[in-house]
């Protein structure tokens, strides 16, 4: 984003610069009365637009002045009785336009947050609705959350999808675990086949994690300790002995490489392999201690990648779990798995209504 400063005698012959220079898609930063050098009154209107203008196009306001207060700024007015425009450059302008606007956005999220606890209709909700914004949940979606959370009932029955149970001995089930790095998919894989395992389930398991130094040799002791069926997936052509393989299980869990914040081409890839299991469940698993705005962009892919389902992990390390209830309403993905620690195969939930308050509850 390119920030620009537009200053004229009055306001609006500032805003008629904007939109001379920058077009009907410049968005208002911000605007100041202050006064020149002489004392005259002087208008600066902050304007951006998101594309950085062609660098051959002549640019109308190049013979302009780069701040309001020098000469130039004066010597336009005795050129010219229309108004000047002024285009600074000066990181410390820049930076105390985003200050400003940093505080104008928290403001109207404070102003939004505040309009919609008012519009609850107790205090029980009001109460409640603090609670899930001090958990991190956007008021919006508190708001929304308020008048179940307020009488301890399951939330978000409406608000969000939630996975049908998987029972692998009633149904073959193929679950494809993506996500960051480091996100606990290879965990989950883990605590999933030794708990079916266990059950008496039939497991096998594959990883496209293949090029990484040691990806796959922790996901291959597992196999080897449980004594299922384990084969690497390096290309398509590896897909039917791989397919073979795990012929007869009623559990497969396919591990993969972590995701990039955006779509990589060895993810594009991955999703090849990925599209050899026509019946196969798509997982995106994300660390409830990851940045929200880093899994708003994982999210972002997730209909690029054919993702279905939404598992969280690392409940046990993050305090402002609300983060999950902001991903997973807009990604409109079922609710399915959680884990809250590292023990195989202890620690491993299902994400329902009831549970998801539970957790908020806290
Ligand atoms: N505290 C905690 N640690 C976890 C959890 N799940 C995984 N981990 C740890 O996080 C690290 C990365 O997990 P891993 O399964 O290798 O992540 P992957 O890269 O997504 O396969 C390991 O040290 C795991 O033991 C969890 O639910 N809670
Ligand atoms: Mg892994």
């Amino acid at each position: 984003m390119r920030v620009r400063i537009f200053s004229a005698p009055r306001l609006h012959e500032a805003m008629a610069l904007v939109s001379r220079e920058l077009g009907p898609e410049a968005v208002i930063l911000d605007r100041k009365k202050s006064e020149d050098a002489t004392g005259k009154v002087i208008w600066q209107v902050h304007a951006a637009l998101d594309a950085t203008p062609d660098a051959q196009a002549p640019s109308k306001a190049s013979n302009l002045a780069p701040h309001p207060n020098s000469p130039l700024v004066e010597g336009y007015g005795r050129r010219d009785h229309a108004a000047a425009a002024t285009v600074a450059g000066s990181s410390e302008m820049l930076q105390s336009s985003m200050a400003r606007l940093e505080r104008l956005v928290s403001g109207m999220e404070r102003y939004e947050a505040n309009q919609l606890r008012l519009a609850l209709p107790d205090q029980l909700q009001r109460e409640a609705f603090d609670r899930l914004l001090a958990k991190g949940v956007a008021p919006g979606f508190a708001a929304e959350l308020a008048a179940d959370f307020a009488a301890g009932a399951p939330i978000g029955r409406e608000q969000m999808r939630w996975s049908e149970s998987m029972d692998p001995t009633k149904q073959r089930t193929t679950l494809i675990l993506v996500g960051p790095s480091g996100a606990g998919k290879t965990t989950l894989a883990a605590k999933l086949a030794t708990h079916y395992s266990l059950k008496g389930v039939r497991v096998a398991l594959l990883t496209t994690d293949a090029e990484r130094m040691g990806g796959s040799d922790l996901f291959r002791s597992y196999a080897e300790v449980l004594g299922a069926p384990f084969a690497v997936l390096r290309a398509v052509e590896d897909l039917p002995r791989a397919m073979a393989q795990v012929a007869s299980a009623q559990l497969v869990l396919v591990d993969t490489a972590g995701l990039a914040p955006r779509l990589t081409a060895a993810t594009r890839q991955a999703r090849q392999l990925w599209n050899g299991f026509t019946d196969a469940a798509r997982v995106m698993v994300l660390p409830a201690n990851l940045d929200e705005a880093d899994g708003e962009a994982l999210l972002a892919q997730a209909k690029a990648l054919g993702v279905s389902h939404l598992a969280f992990s690392k409940l046990d390390e993050s305090g402002r779990c609300g983060k999950m209830i902001n991903w997973a309403i807009p990604s409109r993905l079922k609710l399915c798995y959680c884990t809250f620690g590292t023990d195989i195969p202890g620690q491993l939930g299902w994400l329902s209504p009831k549970s998801m308050t539970t957790l908020l509850s806290k």
